[in-house]
């Protein structure tokens, strides 16, 4: 079968959701492909943090009712370290701005509910999605779907299908470079059956490793310890995981951790990765599709927002006022923010974790910057405004 859109997107995250809700605003008609089921989609835990703009615009898109209903907005995180915690007061710090704690995948249900109420194409369970003349005039995609193998032809394709997607692969490795690290330990994650322990996001370093202490709803915490990477996650029983936050959270402070049942826990690795370019011919990435950052920095669904913000800006300046530039600078334009976020990623990660090759100096350089950044309120202001997210035109 053959069936035309102006974009076709592939993926059905963050990116590729919003992406189709942007351009149908503009009047510009996409369909969107995605592998797994709605089920699975709109259940995998990932993202807690939204930045102030990524907030403002589901607001302005009409989508932030839930968001506003359920969520809660946070004005300070805790650096806690040798046992005291300090706040960074993200609000006071930023003129005003702050970050909505509020999950991922009930992001994803909002959008995926707003794009079949508008009727617009969103297909799960779609195999085999293949990319062809990207660098024409007529890009294709090809899948299968319900049995059915389907010639998509497209204006542009928006590859949205995150770091293990396909659409990278259609970037020749003669015009991109990539960048990457890999980071020697990971994060064990799990949602625990509580009350949250503290208002506010606490990020903690201990001589036992990182830990970080975030909540999902009123009843639930969503709580990290940093691991050895190829750890396998039945070798930690719910009471080691208890015990190693308790330790690593210990403090001078009045404050205790609430527990509770232990309801899911896995490993994920942590890296660093950027494909440069952005696109190629009429082919676009966006989101983790052509970034990774470790999730220290909180940023990675932040991201995703922001380029397909560029993407359908600059989609519909071609479609409404015959204007290539903005396409051509997409991927330009995406890697100074993008960049920027991978040096914060990066940066509050280093600060917080324990490297298992660091020496005694590297360690006291370690605790020198965090003295330095919870004591000087310039180095305050500036962890505040990148954690709270910087402008959409930086
Ligand atoms: P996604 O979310 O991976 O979506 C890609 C979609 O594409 C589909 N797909 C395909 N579809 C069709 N054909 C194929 N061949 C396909 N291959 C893949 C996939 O099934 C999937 O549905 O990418 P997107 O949209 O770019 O969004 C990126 C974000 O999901 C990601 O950056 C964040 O989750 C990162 N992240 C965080 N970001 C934040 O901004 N704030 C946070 O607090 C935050 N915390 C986190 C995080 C990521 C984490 N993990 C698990 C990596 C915490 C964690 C633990
Ligand atoms: C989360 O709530 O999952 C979360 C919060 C902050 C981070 C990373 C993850 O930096």
């Amino acid at each position: 079968m053959n069936k035309r859109t102006q974009v076709g997107i592939i993926g059905a995250g963050p990116a590729g959701l919003l992406l189709a809700l942007l351009l149908a605003r503009e009047g510009i008609d996409s369909i969107v492909l995605e592998k797994r089921s709605r089920k699975d989609v709109e259940a995998t835990i990932r993202a807690g943090v939204l930045e102030q703009g990524t907030v403002d615009l589901l607001i302005e898109m009409g989508l932030g009712e839930r968001m506003q209903r359920e969520g809660s907005v946070h004005h300070g995180i805790e650096l806690r370290f040798d046992g005291v915690g300090h706040r960074i007061p993200l609000t006071e710090l930023t003129n005003g701005h702050a970050i909505t704690l509020y999950p991922q995948h009930e992001v994803l249900k909002d959008l995926v509910a707003a794009r079949l109420g508008q009727g617009g194409e969103l297909l799960f369970n779609v195999e085999h999605a293949q990319l062809f003349d990207v660098n024409s005039s007529q890009p294709r995609i090809h899948y299968t779907h319900e049995h059915e193998t389907v010639e998509l032809q497209c204006d542009f394709i928006a590859g949205c299908d995150g770091f293990h997607g396909v659409s990278r692969t259609a970037l020749p490795q003669s015009i991109s470079t990539i960048f990457t690290r890999s980071y020697p330990f990971g994060w064990l994650g799990i949602l625990m059956q509580a009350p949250p322990s503290a208002d506010e996001l606490i990020y903690a370093y201990s001589e036992r490793g990182f830990s970080l202490v975030s909540t999902r709803s009123p009843e639930l915490q969503r709580m990290y310890i940093q691991c050895d990477p190829h750890d396998h996650i039945a070798r930690w029983s719910d009471e080691m995981i208890l015990e190693e936050l308790q330790a690593r959270l210990t403090t001078i402070d009045p404050w205790q951790l609430r527990i509770g049942p232990i309801i899911q826990k896995s490993i994920l690795a942590m890296r660093s990765f950027v494909i440069e370019p952005m696109q190629y011919g009429r082919l676009f990435l966006a989101g983790d599709a052509a970034h990774i950052v470790p999730p220290t920095g909180a940023k990675g669904l932040n991201l995703a927002v922001a380029d397909v913000r560029h993407l359908a800006h600059a989609l519909t300046a071609f479609y409404q006022k015959q204007r290539n530039d903005l396409l051509e600078a997409y991927s330009a334009t995406c890697l100074r923010r993008v960049w920027r976020a991978e040096h914060f990623s990066w940066w509050m990660t280093s600060m917080l974790h324990r490297f298992p090759d660091d020496d005694p100096f590297q360690q006291r350089m370690q605790r020198a910057q965090l003295d330095y950044t919870v004591r000087s309120r310039a180095a305050a202001i500036s962890l505040a405004e990148n954690y709270i997210g910087l402008p959409l035109d930086w």
